[in-house]
């Protein structure tokens, strides 16, 4: 399923703009993202940490992890997935290695940050930043890592909020010079701010609409008006899906039964319509009762 996924992003990142990108915890959430018509889909670092392992975002999860999910989800949807790197997990050859690896599993795209190694949320305080030459090596490693020339190599600076503005901006041009196709503005507050990027900057931009975070819930024609490329919600579905699924335990231990929640949860119905389960059961008739066996 993964074949082509880095030149699917790359269209869709044309056809689009600024290309809403849906953060899919897992492969159900992709299939429901793809039955929404998103174009393109994420996996967030905190995402796998928070909940494939019930982990804080906190570097504490590996490549293998990540790669781990990234084959589950691009085995069920065809849709192109950008996927968190953060550091890169090493320096020099191990980047190549995780970004060849990320195109194996199936990510068409990934995004490396600036953060030193014990990285925290891009938008928590209490960041470091590595310098700018440390992470432009980072970037020329994953560049030069990839065998797919077409896998997108995104720099995330987290600079705004250490260095400031103009620092993040320089830091930005840095990483372009060194082979960034794309730049992720981490934790930006203003769209003067964002605009100042894409005057600047001449590859793609995404702007980062984590809910509860620095960055204002800036609507895609705000995006549109500043220049910005990609529009990501990182966490926005799985946020749902967690105060949905704590709301439910809640009641089934308070009243012992879920009537009280029946309404709020999608049906036997509707889960088979999204993994085209009928298809799967008559394929199955289809194959073993030629045979005569039931
Ligand atoms: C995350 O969701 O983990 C990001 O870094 C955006």
């Amino acid at each position: 399923m993964a074949a082509g996924g880095s030149k699917r992003f790359w269209q869709a990142l044309d056809a689009e703009r600024p290309l809403q990108i849906a953060g899919t915890i897992n492969a159900y959430a992709a299939l429901l993202a793809e039955r929404a018509g998103f174009k393109a889909i994420y996996l967030s670092g905190a995402g796998v940490a928070n909940h494939s392992f019930g982990l804080p975002d906190l570097a504490m999860t590996t490549l293998n992890d990540v790669c781990e999910d990234i084959r589950r989800i691009t085995y069920a949807s065809e849709l192109p997935l950008l996927v968190d790197a953060d550091t890169g997990w090493g320096s020099a050859f191990m980047i190549g290695r995780t970004v060849r690896e990320m195109a194996r599993a199936g990510a068409a795209a990934c995004h490396l940050e600036d953060q030193v190694a014990v990285k925290r949320c891009g938008h928590r305080p209490g960041k470091a930043l590595v310098d700018s030459r440390e992470m432009c090596d980072r970037i020329k490693a994953a560049v030069d890592g990839r065998d797919d020339q077409q896998f997108g190599i995104m720099a995330r600076t987290d600079a705004h909020a250490v260095e400031g503005q103009q620092a993040a901006i320089d830091r930005a041009a840095a990483y372009v010079e060194a082979g960034a196709d794309m730049i992720f503005a981490e934790a930006l507050t203003t769209l003067d701010e964002y605009r100042e990027f894409t005057t600047t900057i001449k590859v793609p931009v995404l702007s980062n609409l984590t809910e509860f975070g620095q960055t204002p819930l800036f609507t895609l024609d705000e995006l549109k008006s500043v220049g910005v490329r990609m529009a990501l919600y990182p966490l926005s579905a799985s946020r749902a899906m967690a105060a949905a699924a704590q709301n439910v335990y809640e009641t089934l231990r308070r009243d012992g039964t879920q009537k009280a929640v029946i309404e709020q949860m999608q049906t036997r119905a509707d889960l088979y319509e999204v993994l085209g389960y009928h298809e799967y059961e008559q394929k199955l008739d289809q194959l073993f009762s030629e045979q005569g066996i039931k």
